[in-house]
């Protein structure tokens, strides 16, 4: 099943998307992923808040409250009997004639669907390698926006390069990978880029700061250079779905001896989390 507006209904050739829906032909909506452990969402309610910012961002007014949001998600989640998986939702400003500026009477539409998926095992025990690349988004990465043209095409330089993720570079500065949020580890201490119109503010980035700040690991939000990156000890990236994932490679040069003891730590308590 899928959810379009309050409507829950199969997935089949009888359910359609307007061709002039503004989130087809603009981009115009925002969306979230929310990672599901064992039927249950993880921070939903913080994917939610952010859904909410994100769409006064872009003055979208949403038709629905958090908590009917919520209500839909979760109904969702249960009727497909998802265990282990995302659920993907999003709202576009809606169907109007083409016309850049926003229409004058327009509802927005919302879009969910669940899918299974497995924890990437392998990379969150042995790293993953990751190439840097220029940052050529616009300068709003704060907002969780379906226009993801910048963030496709670093991602696609990744694996063209054999790597798994793309860490992008904006004016000498570190600012995130193309799905995730990045960090490095020196002398005890992380390091990320700081949470302003640069980067997402990752639901998984608030977790590995809550934990940092438990273990009493300095979480320092800073920007930094491709050279500091080099020179750390550790490197990770955070996401929901690939959670916390060790880097052990940078462009051609290896960063630790395979995943640090920071890395580790922070993974451990992340799984008593989830
Ligand atoms: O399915 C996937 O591969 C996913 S699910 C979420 C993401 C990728 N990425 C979210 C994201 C992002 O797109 C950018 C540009 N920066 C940071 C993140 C991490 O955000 P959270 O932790 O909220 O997923």
């Amino acid at each position: 099943m899928i959810l379009i507006n309050d409507q829950f209904m199969q997935r089949n050739q009888d359910t359609h998307i307007d061709i002039e829906d503004r989130g087809y032909q603009f981009g115009d909506g925002i969306y979230e992923v929310v990672r599901v452990y064992r039927g249950k969402p993880f921070r939903l309610d913080d994917h939610l808040d952010r859904f909410e910012r994100s769409a006064k961002e872009i003055r979208l007014p949403l038709p629905m409250s958090k908590g009917e949001t919520k209500l839909k998600i979760t109904q969702l989640i249960e009727m497909n009997n998802l265990q282990d998986g995302i659920v993907y939702f999003q709202m576009t400003r809606g169907v109007a004639p083409r016309n850049h500026a926003f229409p004058e009477k327009v509802k927005p539409v919302l879009t969910a669907y669940t899918k299974e998926f497995k924890r990437p095992i392998n990379q969150l025990k042995n790293g993953i390698k990751v190439v840097t690349v220029e940052d050529i988004r616009w300068l709003r990465c704060d907002i969780k926006s379906l226009n993801l043209l910048g963030n496709v095409l670093a991602k696609q330089y990744a694996y063209d390069h054999q790597a798994e993720e793309a860490i992008q570079i904006r004016d000498n500065s570190v600012t995130e990978g193309s799905s995730s949020n990045f960090y490095i580890v020196k002398d005890g201490k992380i390091y990320t880029h700081p949470a302003d119109h640069f980067i997402l503010k990752g639901i998984t980035r608030m977790v590995v700061e809550e934990i940092s700040n438990q273990l009493g690991i300095p979480f320092i939000e800073n920007v930094f250079s491709v050279k500091d990156i080099y020179r750390a000890d550790e490197a990770f990236i955070s996401s929901t779905t690939q959670e916390i994932t060790p880097v052990i490679q940078v462009n051609d040069k290896t960063i630790s001896n395979g995943p640090g003891p920071i890395v580790r730590a922070i993974q451990a308590e992340f799984e008593k989390l989830i």
